[in-house]
């Protein structure tokens, strides 16, 4: 493909035709068509597994099947009829694996066999179960203390394998949890914590049905979670205002088609998902929050003195919060002109959100990781929350709070103490149920891993899924902090550089996908996830096992657990041979769960109380409280302005619509019109013409930090785009090597993903192809 053939513009709405087309395709291609088709139509019915594509609930009164083509991507992708087997690893070298694309290596199918590295001739060789057992064992007593190990968790573990799993790490000794969660909605558990009491979604799914306004900030539903644009779009229908806060045009909030209402495909119209698209700066949520409620502010003082009705909940206010006069201190201490400059929009685009949001008696805010990965998202998050309570906009029908939190069961696995800042409670609970004594010292997050490895203080990593080395931020370094272990460990469904990326000593344990019947020695077991929403249910696989070697999640950390420990503190094997025990386990230690297993058996699972929603408030203070933040004076960090370094663009990394995070199903984005190419970066053609470039170029992107490394990625081609002045954007995870590992979330410790400095420099002209193209 030349470059040109790269670039197409998209008119189709999203979802619709396009989307029904491209899962057809996905699944006629795929090399178990019929299989997959019948999995497929199994997702989310009571019998059948839950979707392993993202965290989004579903009404549970409606029995009907969702549909939503990134969830097809995701079923099909898991049921590859592909094998990396023994003789795989046999024919090609970890060296030459490496050189590969991210794309090559999933493609290659699912991992089947136990494998061991062997540096000797720097190839996987198979190995048993047991003898990967027994060296995890090896390793972890070997240490001098257990907080050398680090133990990973990406967000598709089942509550059953999370649970096992942390029981297992503690009763070893260690809270070094590092999780996908770190580099996710860490923000959104923090800010909530502090303000409400409580970390998660305060809303349900009907409260949707209610809102009479619906803000979505930096969030793409139509890539991420595709089936939320169907209650955008009936609120629209009904008269509720979506309002888009995004400094692109995402197709999906544009305009929405849905494939199950055929006469609409027919005349291939489609109506506007949203009724105001607001386009701030990246980083400008928390000014654009300011100036809503500034304008508030205002309004409430001249309601006050005209003798009108208040704008503010008062009754509200008075009976469940505090600290509003501080608030509004801040609120009018802080400028115009600072909220205009930070926010990107003009004074009348905040003075119609603000209207809009004040005229609705009813408002739900939903955000992702356009807030969450910033140096200020806490105070963003609190921001949003303090509107929120200014208009007694919580745990009332309709209104609320909705982080839509990303992999299927992130929100669960929190749940089940995957917290390397574990609660006392859950600590204290532990220790009773199982009479062993819990770590107490707060363990590694994901950038304090690294920096553990970094500096050999950490010896071990053991990853339950995910792609450590590709999902986190400074590529080069946090291999060789890898590299640097003496034990690496993956269980893992399919191939990724994790893999690669090898300790002295690594192992893959090939593990069993969600879509698969996990048939364990007292018969099929089923596994249960928590959605956004807080509505715990459990799934069956029901497709065969790809290979016959594959253990499921729970008994790999059965067979580490008892390799490392004997029988203690519990029996593991007997423990996994019926998950329901496991449940037994959590009813006994998590509150929620009482009576587990019996209240699975409501069709649609049950919902984890959330306090905040019924005005509840398990603050320090017992109100909800105002956070009186004060707006960040500059966003670039102090460091690089110090320098001197003037960043060309601000650079936020992003998912394409073909990918799920690091497993890249294709290389299209087709809402933002690119085909068969990830190495682009949007810039407005304004921005390009001021650097001294064309459309079409191809770039280098030099991150600018103030610890003199050099962070580059190469041979980028720039595409205009229509994007705010100054906001660039690109594809994540290719772009990981230029987020500085010091560039983190205060107080989360969250990667800075949406905000990097960037400089653009003439890409050399010898090595113009671009890593990821394909013809
Ligand atoms: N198909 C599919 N589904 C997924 C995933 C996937 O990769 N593929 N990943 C899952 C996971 S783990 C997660 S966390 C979620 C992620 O879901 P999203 O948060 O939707 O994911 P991103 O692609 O990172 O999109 C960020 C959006 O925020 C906007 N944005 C960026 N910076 C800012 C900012 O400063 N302010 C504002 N207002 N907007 C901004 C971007 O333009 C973009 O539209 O999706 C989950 N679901
Ligand atoms: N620059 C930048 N970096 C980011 C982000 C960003 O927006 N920008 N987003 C961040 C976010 S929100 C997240 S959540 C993280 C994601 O970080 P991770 O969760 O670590 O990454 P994934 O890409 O979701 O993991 C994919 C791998 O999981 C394995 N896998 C898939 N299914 C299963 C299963 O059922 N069991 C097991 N054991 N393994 C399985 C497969 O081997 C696959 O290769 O990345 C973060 N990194
Ligand atoms: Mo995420």
């Amino acid at each position: 493909m030349s470059d040109n053939e790269h670039i197409k513009s998209y008119d189709g709405p999203a979802a619709g035709w396009g989307a029904l087309k491209s899962v057809t395709k996905s699944w006629l291609e795929s090399d178990n068509a019929v299989r997959n088709i019948r999995a497929m139509l199994k997702t989310n019915q009571d019998t059948g597994f839950d979707c392993p594509g993202c965290a989004w609930g579903e009404s549970p009164e409606d029995g009907l099947v969702k549909f939503c083509e990134n969830g097809a991507k995701a079923v099909n992708w898991e049921a590859s009829g592909r094998s990396v087997d023994p003789a795989f690893f046999a024919r090609h070298s970890v060296s030459d694996l490496a050189r590969q694309t991210d794309y090559w290596l999933e493609y290659q199918g699912r991992l089947t066999h136990p494998m061991r590295y062997d540096a000797s001739t720097d190839h996987y060789v198979e190995t048993t179960w047991d003898e990967a057992f027994s060296l995890i064992a090896r390793h972890l007593q070997s240490l001098d203390s257990p907080n050398q190990a680090e133990f990973y968790t990406s967000g598709r573990a089942s509550n059953e394998a999370a649970f096992l799993y942390q029981l297992f790490v503690r009763a070893f000794g260690t809270n070094n949890f590092p999780d996908c969660s770190n580099m996710c909605h860490e923000a959104s558990g923090i800010g909530m914590t502090d303000s409400i009491g409580t970390g998660k979604g305060t809303v349900v799914f009907e409260d949707f049905e209610k809102a009479d306004a619906i803000f979505v900030i930096g969030q793409n539903p139509g890539t991420n979670h595709p089936r939320m644009l169907e209650p955008l779009r009936e609120a629209v229908q009904r008269g509720a205002q979506v309002v888009c806060l995004n400094p692109l045009k995402e197709r999906g909030l544009e305009r929405f088609q849905h494939p199950q209402h055929p006469l609409e495909m027919l005349s291939s119209g489609s109506e506007p998902t949203s009724t105001a698209y607001f386009r701030p700066a990246l980083g400008g949520d928390m000014a654009v929050m300011r100036g809503i409620a500034k304008f508030l502010l205002t309004w409430e003082r001249e309601a006050k003195e005209q003798g009108q009705p208040p704008v503010f909940d008062h009754d509200f206010i008075n009976e469940h919060t505090s600290g509003l006069g501080d608030y509004l201190s801040v609120v009018d201490a802080t400028s115009w002109e600072h909220i205009v400059e930070q926010s990107g929009l003009s004074i009348d685009d905040l003075e119609l959100a603000a209207q809009m949001y004040r005229r609705a008696e009813r408002v739900i805010m939903c955000w992702a990781m356009g807030i969450t990965q910033h140096r200020h998202s806490v105070p963003t998050v609190q921001e949003i929350i303090n509107l929120q309570l200014l208009r007694g906009n919580i745990g009332k029908p309709g209104a609320g709070l909705s982080p839509v939190r990303g992999h299927s069961n992130v929100q669960g696995d929190r749940t089940m103490g995957i917290d390397e800042q574990p609660p006392e409670w859950l600590l204290d609970s532990l220790e009773q149920r199982f009479r062993f004594k819990v770590p107490r010292l707060h363990g590694h997050n994901t950038v304090l891993a690294i920096k553990a490895m970094e500096e050999k203080r950490s010896k071990v990593f053991i990853a339950l899924g995910g792609n450590f080395a590709q999902a986190t931020p400074d590529s080069p370094r946090t291999h060789e902090a890898l590299r640097n272990c003496d034990l690496t460990v993956n269980i893992s469904t399919k191939l990724n550089r994790s893999h690669l990326v090898t300790g002295r000593d690594s192992l893959i344990l090939p593990c069993l996908g969600r879509t698969e019947i996990d048939m364990q020695k007292e018969g099929a077991q089923g596994v249960t996830v928590e959605d956004t929403f807080s509505m715990v249910h459990i799934s069956y696989g029901q497709l065969k096992p790809r290979s016959p070697h594959l253990r499921s999640e729970p008994a790999i950390i059965a067979g580490m657990a008892s390799a490392t420990l004997g029988n203690h503190p519990i029996d593991w094997e007997h423990t996994v041979a019926d998950y329901s025990r496991i449940r037994d386990l959590i009813a006994d230690t998590i509150p929620g769960f009482e009576h587990f297993n019996e209240k699975l058996k409501h069709p649609g699972g049950f919902h984890l109380a959330n306090p905040a929603a019924q005005r509840l408030w398990q603050t320090d203070i017992g109100t909800a409280r105002f956070t009186p933040s004060v707006l960040p004076g500059a966003l670039v960090n102090e460091g690089v302005l110090k320098r001197g370094d003037k960043p060309d663009l601000i650079l936020q990394t992003m998912r394409s619509h073909d990918q799920y995070n690091t497993t890249l199903y294709g290389l299209d984005d087709r809402y933002r019109g690119v085909f068969g190419l990830r190495d682009v970066i949007f810039v407005n053609e304004e921005d390009i013409r001021r650097l001294g470039f064309e459309p079409g170029d191809k770039v280098d992107l030099v991150s600018l930090w103030d610890d003199g490394r050099k962070r580059r990625v190469s041979n980028f081609l720039l595409v205009a785009y229509d994007t705010p002045v100054g906001q660039a954007a690109a594809y994540y995870p290719e772009t990981n090597p230029l987020v500085p590992l010091d560039s983190y979330g205060d107080r989360t410790f969250t990667p800075t993903s949406k905000f990097i400095a960037i400089r653009l420099e003439r890409a050399a002209p010898d090595n113009l192809i671009p890593t990821s193209a394909v013809d």
